[in-house]
């Protein structure tokens, strides 16, 4: 049964096409997949934190009530995510069990704090457009269910990219402080936001495996030039500048040549030493113990629910 379950598998890969969740699949596809997917949802849940900081503070009513969309549509990322990776078998409080203990990663960059009403326009210009260029192509990742839920996502992210580049632009046709505000967060986000792409290649140890799945359709340093090469005109569109003396246009290569990014602080800020990891895990685990009532009234009422339908 293994051996007919790894041909059908190696089939669907080799044709480009999906894997559902009742399909025979090999332990390493599962396990990459809930390693992937529950970290993608950790931290759209950790993601919050940064931009809730500005709720009570944003300057007017119509921003406020934009980012508490802004907020809430992460969450709802987060609960797609959980539920899809659910269908690889594992539940959801081992999967909340291991973000609380520290033995699940989440993006780096929900590490730096946002200081500033400019921060928010960076995370949804530089955070959001990095994350739609990662998830786009993952709309066609070969397990269905991440597919499928990475579709709605990505409409809302663009959203959230829009939102983030509109407060930019308003900052920096704004006084010489909004401005200065907005280069500032600029200056801050750029270097962290191309270090979500993940590591360069040559240091990457699962690429090549979740390529060959059809996990990844391009390397983290391919997805990052992508990135580079998009927001160069937006940035000038801003009128703002990116914070890299070696971001120049490569006419041979067709795209931006950039400087080596600071993997060293890479590197310290996924072993938990960035400026803001202990405060997002104490924050989320006084969440999470908060909202332990809210979760047990849920239960109570969906198996009152289920014995109501037995009777
Ligand atoms: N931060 O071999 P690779 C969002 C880890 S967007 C922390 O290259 P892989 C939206 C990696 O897990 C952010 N750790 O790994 C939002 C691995 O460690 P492991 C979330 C990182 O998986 C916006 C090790 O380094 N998006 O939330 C990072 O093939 C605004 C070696 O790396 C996703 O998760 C990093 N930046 O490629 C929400 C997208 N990079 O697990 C709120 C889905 C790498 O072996 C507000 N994920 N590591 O212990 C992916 O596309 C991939 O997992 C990559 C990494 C590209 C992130």
């Amino acid at each position: 049964e293994q051996r007919a379950g790894q041909e059908r598998f190696d089939q669907i890969i080799a044709e480009d096409s999906r894997i559902e969740p009742s399909d025979w699949m090999p332990e390493g596809y599962r396990k990459t997949l809930v390693r992937q997917m529950s970290q993608h949802a950790h931290s759209e849940i950790i993601g919050m934190q940064p931009e809730a900081n500005w709720i009570t503070r944003a300057p007017s009513l119509k921003r406020k009530m934009i980012l508490m969309a802004k907020v809430q549509d992460e969450a709802g990322h987060g609960l797609y995510l959980y539920s899809a990776t659910e269908t690889l078998g594992v539940p959801r409080e081992e999967l909340v069990r291991q973000l609380l203990d520290g033995e699940a990663k989440y993006s780096s960059i929900f590490n730096y704090p946002a200081m500033t009403w400019a921060d928010v326009g960076a995370i949804g210009w530089l955070v959001d457009g990095a994350a739609i260029q990662n998830q786009v192509p993952l709309c066609r990742a070969s397990f269905a269910p991440y597919g499928r839920a990475m579709v709605r996502i990505c409409k809302e992210e663009s959203f959230h990219q829009r939102q983030g580049w509109e407060i930019l632009y308003e900052l920096s046709h704004g006084t010489p402080e909004q401005k200065a505000m907005a280069q500032d967060a600029v200056n801050r986000f750029y270097g962290p936001a191309l270090q979500m792409f993940g590591p360069p290649d040559d240091d990457s140890p699962n690429s090549q495996q979740s390529m060959a799945w059809n996990i990844k359709r391009f390397s983290n340093d391919e997805l990052r030039q992508r990135f580079v090469d998009m927001i160069v005109p937006q940035a000038e569109a801003l009128g703002l500048t990116l914070p890299d003396p070696d971001l120049k246009w490569n006419e041979e290569r067709g795209h931006y040549d950039f400087g080596e990014l600071d993997w060293d602080e890479f590197m310290s800020v996924i072993k938990g030493k960035g400026p803001c990891n202990v405060q997002r895990m104490q924050h989320r685990r006084a969440a999470h113990e908060n909202g332990a009532w809210v979760r047990e009234a849920a239960a109570a009422y969906a198996e009152k629910q289920a014995r109501r339908q037995q009777d």
